[in-house]
């Protein structure tokens, strides 16, 4: 069954840009980002100034979006 929302269904992938807002990086390496999958309209934290979207989560289908990092989700480990 397909949520009605993707944003409902979603996993932390690890990426933010909590230390300078714009660069991403893979927060277990501190190691930017040299590909991304970016849903077409995020990341778009710039649009939002009330909270801020620091960290990156993967919808269901594969794409990026930020988000407060303080969301409840799944969360992806790296082995
Ligand atoms: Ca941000
Ligand atoms: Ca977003």
């Amino acid at each position: 069954m397909i949520p009605r929302d993707k944003y409902d269904c979603t996993s932390w992938t690890g990426g933010n840009d909590i230390d300078t807002e714009g660069q991403f990086v893979w927060g277990h390496s501190i190691t930017p980002f040299t590909f991304t999958n970016w849903e077409p309209y995020n990341p778009d934290d710039i649009y939002y100034q009330i909270k801020i979207r620091d960290c990156v989560d993967i919808f269901y289908d594969g794409q990026w979006n930020d988000r407060p990092c303080d969301f409840l989700a799944n969360f992806i480990c790296e082995k």
